[in-house]
């Protein structure tokens, strides 16, 4: 393929909107009403279809985050301290709580647009967990990111979204964020983004550490394989401040197929066992107070979940069972009424397929084909490998400004959601320490950091320029893949092995290597060290040099190559903040051997921030305030 034959196109939008995921839907629903009373303009560009894209694809079971406000069963400090102490104490209150005092009338929102949500007789919401509500959630997707669309098209010529276009490059002006650079993953074309706000929601990152499953199982992992750390990437090269890098999310799920664990601890009141039958939650109970206070707070923190978890592991104690047969016999046993007690068990048995129907169908398809009955076997579950994710229960992401009324002044510049980067925001995964958004709070978030993006617009009324000197190169680079293959590829019969370059597949094979072994992966039981760390942190710069000899022979190649190239941004932040934290404080999701417990010193925000002017990295330590 000739780079020389790729048309630049340029689209001149006010806001743009980087992803279309849960994130990027709210903010394309909020910016479209604002837009549409300042006369702004709001694009949105998603690498894949909006329809199926990002995490939600497949669809969920379950909102995981409604507060239920108008009942008065929750407020919003419990909330703060239920996802703080998850956190082990690392979390932005202000942040928090401005996405708990708002999401509730998002999901009313899904409702209203055709969401299917469960109900109990009296037409209330079916909960599964305090803050959770049971969905039919197969075409959440579909139902969120049509709504989104239609708020768009109401803009007239005003609105517009791109599919299948790939952002990559963040366009940078006077210390200003002013657009993004990409390309079309079908057509021969290189597109620039001017914008005079960029709001960076492309969710977070998988395949930066080597999967439990490889070869041909390598795509099924619980995070979709396409969301490859392109919000850090881009955030990272603007040269905005990251927070939580360190923070990676280990999920529990079902072991080979990932299904999700919430419905069966939470509204099937299922337990989790060693092979011996041991509830390993009741008898390592000790091991928590080590990690108190947050050990000893309700509920039990998910990284201290795993942890007591994985001692069970070493311990040889394996494997690991989800007793949903015990559960189901359990909650039949509770109706006396013999009849009753049989429509109870067809209904909980169909409750049980469909969780995983609504979200995670492989895990059905796993279920089928090895005989299990959840009501007659136990079905194993395992650790998954890392992922970045902060959305969940991780938290790396962009430093962003609170919101005025909540944020204490060293958390507030001037817009919510806002990075340290002028005109460059950040919400869903791409925002940081602000765990437990979900779904609901992700389409939250992107709601606030639209509505706030817009303000800047119409405080920011130019412009911003952007010279062909500044294209040019962004444009060479971005394409060079092509070149290098072009260039190389007769040199050998096989063109996956050439000494003149390395391909996208490969390169990411050695990144996983990397990080698995050295930055605690799956394999090491995810334990690592300062010497580990710092020999991971030297193979990477060589893979960094290496980067530049990346070799694309077509279009999907080239955003693989991309794709890697930012899961390497996102490694070398995670491995540099690893080494800065010296402390153990989620011991279920890594482990410092060489520094095993919490320390009071390390109380606080590990911040990091790589300067485009310079090529160098800085980390910071940030106080948290209450
Ligand atoms: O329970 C580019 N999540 C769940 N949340 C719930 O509320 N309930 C559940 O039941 C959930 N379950 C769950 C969840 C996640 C996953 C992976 C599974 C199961 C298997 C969490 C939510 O899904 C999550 O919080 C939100 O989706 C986060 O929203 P956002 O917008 O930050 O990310 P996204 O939706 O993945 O969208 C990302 C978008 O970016 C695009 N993109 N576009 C252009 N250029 C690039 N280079 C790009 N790279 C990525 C993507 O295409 C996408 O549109 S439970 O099991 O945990
Ligand atoms: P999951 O299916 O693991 O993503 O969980 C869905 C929701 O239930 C999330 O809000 C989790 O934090 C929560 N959750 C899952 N398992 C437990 C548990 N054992 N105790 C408390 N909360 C849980």
């Amino acid at each position: 393929m000739n780079i020389h034959d790729f048309e630049t196109v340029v689209i001149e939008t006010d806001l743009l909107i980087l992803g279309g995921g849960m994130a990027a839907c709210g903010a394309a629903y909020e910016a479209a009403f604002w837009a549409k009373k300042h006369g702004m303009r709001v694009t949105l560009v998603d690498k894949a279809a909006m329809e199926r894209s990002g995490a939600v694809a497949m669809g969920l079971s379950a909102i995981n985050l409604y507060m239920g406000l108008d009942k008065g069963k929750n407020s919003v400090e419990d909330y703060v301290r239920y996802v703080k102490n998850d956190l082990m104490g690392i979390a932005r209150d202000d942040l928090v709580a401005n996405i708990a005092r708002h999401v509730d009338s998002s999901v009313h929102l899904f409702e209203k647009w055709g969401l299917p949500i469960w109900k109990d007789g009296q037409g209330e919401y079916v909960n599964e967990g305090r803050w959770q509500i049971m969905i039919h959630g197969e075409s959440y997707k579909n139902i969120v990111s049509e709504a989104a669309k239609n708020a768009l098209r109401e803009l007239g010529d005003r609105g517009a979204y791109y599919e299948r276009i790939f952002i990559t490059e963040p366009l940078l002006a006077g210390g200003r964020c002013v657009g993004a650079a990409g390309f079309s993953v079908r057509e021969q074309k290189f597109y620039i983004f001017r914008a005079k706000a960029v709001l960076d929601s492309m969710g977070g990152a998988v395949h930066i550490f080597r999967p439990r499953s490889v070869g041909e199982g390598l795509g099924r992992s619980w995070y979709p394989p396409f969301n490859s750390g392109a919000s850090a990437y881009f955030t990272l090269r603007s040269g905005a401040e990251m927070t939580c890098q360190e923070v990676r999310f280990v999920p529990v799920r079902f072991k080979d197929a990932y299904g999700p664990v919430g419905a069966w601890f939470l509204l099937f009141k299922s337990k989790a066992t060693n092979a011996k039958g041991e509830d390993y939650m009741e008898t390592r109970a000790g091991e928590l107070e080590k990690w108190a206070p947050y050990g000893t707070a309700k509920p039990t923190p998910a990284n201290l979940r795993n942890y007591l978890m994985l001692l069970e592991l070493e311990a040889g104690n394996g494997p690991i069972f989800m007793r949903t047969d015990d559960a189901i016999r359990e909650l039949v046993a509770q109706i006396p009424d013999e009849k009753e007690a049989a429509r109870k068990l067809r209904e909980l048995e169909s409750e049980a397929w469909e969780d995983f129907l609504d979200m995670t169908i492989s895990q059905a398809l796993h279920w089928a084909s090895h005989n299990i009955m959840p009501e007659k076997d136990p079905s194993e579950i395992a650790a998954c490998e890392p992922y970045f994710i902060s959305s969940h229960s991780g938290a790396s992401g962009a430093w962003v400004s609170g919101p005025e009324d909540l944020a204490p002044a060293a958390h507030f510049w001037g817009y919510p959601n806002m990075t340290t980067v002028q005109g460059l925001f950040a919400a869903g995964d791409a925002s940081g320490a602000s765990s437990h958004k979900f779904s609901s709070g992700s389409f939250t978030e992107g709601r606030i950091a639209a509505k706030a993006a817009i303000a800047f617009c119409v405080d920011h009324p130019g412009m911003p320029e952007i010279s062909l000197e500044q294209i040019d190169p962004v444009r060479q680079r971005i394409l060079k893949p092509l070149d290098i293959f072009e260039e190389h590829h007769a040199y050998t019969n096989d063109e996956d092995v050439n000494p003149r370059y390395i391909k996208p597949r490969m390169f990411m094979f050695r990144l996983q290597k990397i990080m698995d072994e050295y930055a605690g992966g799956a394999s090491v039981g995810f334990r690592t060290s300062e010497a580990l760390l710092k020999k991971g942190m030297e193979y990477l710069q060589f893979m960094k040099e290496d980067s530049e000899k990346l070799a694309a022979r077509d279009l999907n190649e080239l955003m693989r190559c991309w794709e890697n190239i930012h899961r390497m941004w996102q490694a070398e932040a995670h491995i540099r903040t690893l080494l800065f934290r010296e402390e153990t404080r989620w011991p279920g999701y890594y482990f410092r051997t060489d520094h095993p417990a919490m320390k009071a010193e390390w109380e606080a925000f590990a911040n990091c921030r790589w300067d485009p002017e310079t090529d160098r990295w800085e980390m910071i330590r940030r106080a948290i305030e209450d």
